[in-house]
């Protein structure tokens, strides 16, 4: 367990296919989670990865959904929302995160959730997986998807 609280998770993906949704906002800490959920599925041994990139948070639901449907094993759905000085945040933050729990009870596939919902840019830094980041919550959301495709299709 890491010092925050996070499982040492150590999956093995070999033969999955899996599709990274990824919105567009905050360039640089998205990079970051990105690399860090490639870097995830690579030491799962997943070669079959997919990068489906859409413009904001918002959309995340339904790329998850299109990926789902269209043979994904798993899907890691990243984002990164900060807070600003109107209701917008909850809103976004809301729609996205009960659009993918909606599509993983509904699909049957595991959805990792990378999704950074922070009151500044320096927390979604700290989560990044970056140099100088704290925790790696792409890595953290991509480990979490492999280990649920495969406990779903070795369980009876
Ligand atoms: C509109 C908006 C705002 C204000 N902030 C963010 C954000 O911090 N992170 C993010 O991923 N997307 C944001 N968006 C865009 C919405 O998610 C969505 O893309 C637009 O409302 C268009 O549907």
């Amino acid at each position: 367990m890491s010092k925050h609280g996070s499982p040492t998770l150590t999956p093995r993906g070999d033969g999955l296919r899996v599709t990274i949704v990824a919105a567009s906002w905050h360039t640089v800490i998205m990079n970051g989670l990105i690399e860090g959920a490639q870097r995830a599925l690579r030491t799962a041994g997943v070669t079959d990865v997919h990068l489906l990139r859409v413009p904001g948070s918002f959309e995340l639901p339904l790329a998850a959904q299109h990926a789902a449907t269209a043979g994904s094993d798993a899907v890691i759905a990243l984002g990164v929302v900060i807070r600003g000085g109107t209701p917008h945040f909850d809103y976004v933050c809301q729609a996205a995160t009960l659009g993918i729990n909606d599509v993983a009870l509904t699909t049957g596939v595991p959805i990792g959730f990378g999704l950074l919902t922070c009151d500044d840019e320096a927390q979604a830094f700290d989560r990044a997986g970056l140099e100088g980041s704290s925790e790696d919550k792409g890595a953290e959301a991509a480990e979490a998807a492999v280990e649920m495709a495969t406990l779903l299709r070795d369980s009876p």
